[in-house]
């Protein structure tokens, strides 16, 4: 029998993620992250409420989560595992140069819960790539790949 492999997931709740990211309201997209495994792979929580203010026109009388409000809260995700596994204590700022094949499958509400599944693809130098699967229920709603640059924030060089 192999040994089991020591595994520590680790979880950021919302007051470790306003030091992560400079995101705020209308626009942090993410309660949560759970299962962070150092830099390769973590989920992102959001729960989705009527009380927020795209529903006002996206659609008047019809509440559905605007895709591109997904593809942001999986670059918030994959933002803040970058940053919180850069060792460095040098604060850091995250670009997101790319984003390919993306896809909406299903329209998401008022009610549910997302989550944002990061996988990290590659990594060279300064450049990240990851995949990223929105699920609600277990179900896919969107997926997307995204790529990102961290650049230090102020006059420090990167690495
Ligand atoms: C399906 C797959 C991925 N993303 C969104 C959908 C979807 O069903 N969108 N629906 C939009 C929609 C908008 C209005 Br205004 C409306 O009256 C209805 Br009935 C809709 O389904």
């Amino acid at each position: 029998m192999d040994q089991p492999v020591m595994t520590e997931l680790t979880t950021v709740d919302i007051q470790k993620l306003l030091d992560f990211l400079p995101h705020r309201y209308p626009f942090l997209l993410v309660d949560r992250i759970i299962d962070c495994n150092a830099d390769e792979s973590c989920i992102g929580i959001k729960n989705v409420t009527i009380n927020e203010p795209q529903f006002q026109g996206h659609f008047p009388g019809k509440p559905i989560m605007p895709g591109v409000l997904l593809v942001e809260g999986m670059a918030q995700t994959a933002g803040a595992l970058c940053v919180q596994a850069s060792k460095s204590k040098r604060p850091r700022i995250v670009y997101f140069m790319t984003i390919d094949k993306v896809k909406f499958r299903k329209p998401v509400v008022p009610g549910d819960r997302v989550e944002f599944h990061m996988k990290k693809l590659n990594r060279r130098r300064n450049m990240w790539w990851y995949r990223g699967e929105a699920k609600v229920d277990g179900q896919v709603v969107c997926e997307a790949e995204l790529g990102a640059m961290m650049v230090a924030d102020g006059q420090d060089d990167d690495e």
